[in-house]
């Protein structure tokens, strides 16, 4: 199968949720093939096949500028692992001598960090509002490649995941991380899934960030996904473990850029993830 970016939109002239196939700068109409779902197509053993069926349609097509696109996550819950690139385990034993020996510990130990992030309802969509708390004072944004599993467990395609994070929470008790990751617009996953990728190009891909401040970049970033210690297939190993997502699962596999210490983000900020292979999530910041 061919690379190929699936995503889901609104347009003006339609009152549902449409699901679409992105091809230089257009989108072409799934809906009208009478396909709904993404994580319905998603779901299938014939996904590669139906999918080649259905763009065999003629379909519609709507310039890419012209809709707006929704996160690709529709019933899947939002997982996330922790500390798997060296910058990361850095960054978490310099915030706190309190955790520093649990991060060093579980960055060579066998079984990963993997935390629960999101309800998929409260996933933020491309373009929309991410969150910093408003009893936070020292706030970053997580750039991460995203693996979507179906509900077998195979890595069915990959997109973008932004895991916002408030470090001062985490570093002063790790037991106060679920606090510092899951609160309202924690999350965003987007502008789309790209199926057809092999893992070998995958860790090829590379990861930048970009902050803006009135027009500004106030920091900017890049690694490269093959920096990951982990597999693909022992992240998801462990997340499957006496666990079972009937209608599949996303996963964030951590992030690889840190900002300096000195950093923190503030209302009104413009957070951009880009990797090559899939696109840009970018997200304005609010405080929540
Ligand atoms: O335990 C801290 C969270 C780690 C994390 O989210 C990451 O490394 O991306
Ligand atoms: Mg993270």
């Amino acid at each position: 199968m061919t690379h190929m970016k699936l995503c889901r939109f609104t347009a003006a002239q339609y009152s549902n949720v449409r699901i679409g196939l992105v091809e230089n700068g257009t989108v072409r109409d799934l809906t009208t093939t009478g396909a709904r779902r993404l994580d319905d197509l998603l779901e299938r053993a014939d996904f590669g096949d139906e999918l080649a069926r259905l763009t065999r349609h003629n379909l519609p097509e709507h310039a890419l500028d012209a809709v707006r696109l929704l996160t690709p996550v529709e019933s899947q819950e939002v997982w996330a692992a922790g500390v798997t690139y060296l910058r990361s385990k850095q960054a978490r034993m310099d915030e706190s001598d309190f955790s520093a020996r649990a991060y060093d510990h579980v960055y060579e130990a066998p079984r990963p960090e993997i935390f629960f992030k999101s309800v998929p309802e409260k996933v933020v969509s491309p373009g929309d509002a991410v969150g910093i708390r408003r009893d936070a004072r020292w706030n970053v944004p997580e750039p991460e490649l995203v693996l979507v599993m179906n509900s077998a467990g195979a890595i069915v395609g990959f997109t973008i995941g932004n895991d916002m994070s408030s470090r001062d929470i985490e570093g002063e008790n790790l037991l106060y991380l679920p606090q510092a990751k899951i609160y309202n617009r924690s999350c965003a996953i987007g502008p789309w899934i790209v199926v057809g990728a092999a893992d070998d190009d995958v860790r090829q891909w590379t990861i930048r960030l970009q902050i803006m401040r009135d027009q500004e970049t106030v920091f900017s970033g890049e690694t490269q996904v093959n920096q990951i210690k982990r597999g693909f297939a022992e992240l998801t190993d462990y997340l499957f473990r006496s666990q079972a997502f009937p209608r599949g699962v996303m996963l964030l596999t951590g992030a690889g850029i840190v900002p300096p210490d000195s950093f923190t983000l503030a209302g009104g900020d413009r957070v951009r993830i880009t990797i090559s292979g899939i696109g840009t999530l970018e997200n304005p910041v609010t405080v929540v």
